[in-house]
């Protein structure tokens, strides 16, 4: 098979290339991703050399540019993560988020729709389902999209656009939706790698609100692992829910970290709270499990270690985002690599998208 990953060079994407190198050798991978602020071809250099891997910097609001990607590549499958990612900055600018979680996915959904493309799995959030109350049941596949932040706004509005796909043109969509994921190379601007770092240094810890919010957590290797079932097994316009089965108040997470790090609770800070900020999130994922197969495997403590112990051991990957140098990264260590143009609309928005970071 080969693959178009959108948004390869973040925190899940990434994560989900490597797996797939691993698990499926003989597929290719064509990552195409704009480097935003939260994109870092770093991650990606264990994969630099590796033939069956192409990256292409470009933007998915590009029609020209995806369209010729997918022909040129001849791509069978898509696997859609390229967004804005962060409820925080949805706050404050909503419009990065409605261009590409929106326009963004529309324009890859027609991109993809002419060409034909026999798999499209986008992948969606648990925020599209809104806030719990304390005792409410998990959110099935089922339960009324009722997003409340800009950001879960337009992934909800992605999520209607990809299903209208399906309804309307018989495309061959596949959707999921995930609760909050960590694990090696998060953006430190998510709660976990941003608690981790501060701990690290002996910097606040800034905790929103009571602390009580309750996120439901999921190793990224368990979301990756959901995702190439949903890809692969999936059946086509079907939506799944991934979850990790492990609801925990944000003050828990950050105490953990604290006793991961060696560090005491003076370090907490209690900040103001989000505006709107969702009070609770549990994921029902029984019908990804009954059907495909897949379970979530890492438990949260095991998970939580690992990942403390990841950022420990992977400082110049994080000192490079901390000091900004990871903006300038790949021109330096890839210069002499750029495809400086056959031509075609792909190399020339590698080349010059490249050369303007
Ligand atoms: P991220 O912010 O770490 O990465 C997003 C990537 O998309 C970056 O590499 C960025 O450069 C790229 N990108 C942004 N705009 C682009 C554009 N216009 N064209 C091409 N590339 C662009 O995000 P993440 O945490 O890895 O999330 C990936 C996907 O998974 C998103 O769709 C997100 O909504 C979804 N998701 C995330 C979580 C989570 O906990 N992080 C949970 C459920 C679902
Ligand atoms: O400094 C902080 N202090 C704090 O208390 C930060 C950054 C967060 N928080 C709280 C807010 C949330 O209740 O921690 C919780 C988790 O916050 P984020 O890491 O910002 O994640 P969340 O808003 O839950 O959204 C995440 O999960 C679903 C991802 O960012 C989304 O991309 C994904 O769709």
């Amino acid at each position: 098979m080969n693959l178009l990953v959108t948004g390869g060079a973040g925190f899940i994407g990434a994560n989900f290339v490597y797996s797939q190198r691993q698990q499926h050798p003989q597929d290719r991978i064509v990552i195409l991703d704009a480097l935003t602020y939260a994109g870092n071809l770093s991650t990606l250099d264990a994969l630099s050399t590796d033939p069956a891997v192409r990256f292409v910097r470009g933007d998915i609001c590009d029609a020209a540019l995806v369209a010729a990607l997918l022909r040129d590549e001849h791509i069978d499958a898509i696997v859609h993560f390229a967004a804005e990612s962060h409820v925080d900055r949805s706050i404050l600018g909503p419009m990065d988020f409605v261009r590409t979680n929106v326009v963004g996915t529309a324009t890859l959904l027609e991109a993809a729709r002419a060409a034909k493309i026999a798999r499209f799995l986008h992948v969606s959030t648990d925020e599209v389902y809104g806030s719990l109350e304390p005792n409410d049941p998990a959110f099935s596949e089922t339960h009324p999209i009722q997003p409340r932040s800009p950001y879960s706004a337009s992934k909800a509005a992605s999520d209607h656009l990809v299903l209208s796909y399906f309804h309307t043109y018989g495309f061959p969509v596949l959707l999921t939706r995930c609760s909050n994921n960590y694990g090696p190379y998060q953006f430190p601007e998510k709660l976990i790698p941003l608690m981790v770092l501060n701990a690290f240094a002996n910097q606040p810890l800034p905790v929103y609100g009571d602390g009580m919010n309750v996120r439901d957590w999921i190793h990224v290797s368990d979301h990756c692992a959901g995702l190439d079932a949903v890809l692969r097994r999936g059946r086509i316009g079907e939506v799944y829910n991934l979850g990790g089965m492990a609801e925990r108040p944000n003050l828990d997470i950050v105490r953990a970290i604290l006793a991961l790090t060696g560090r005491d609770e003076s370090l907490i800070r209690y900040v103001t709270d989000r505006p709107g900020h969702d009070r609770r999130y549990a994921i029902d994922c029984s019908k990804a499990m009954n059907e495909l197969g897949w379970t979530p495997r890492v438990s949260l403590e095991q998970g939580l270690r690992d990942t403390v112990r990841w950022y420990r051991e992977n400082e110049a990957w994080w000192q490079r985002i901390r000091s900004g140098e990871y903006r300038t990264w790949f021109e330096r260590n890839y210069a002499a690599r750029l495809d400086t143009g056959s031509g075609s609309p792909a190399a020339t928005a590698k080349h010059s998208g490249a050369s303007c970071a």
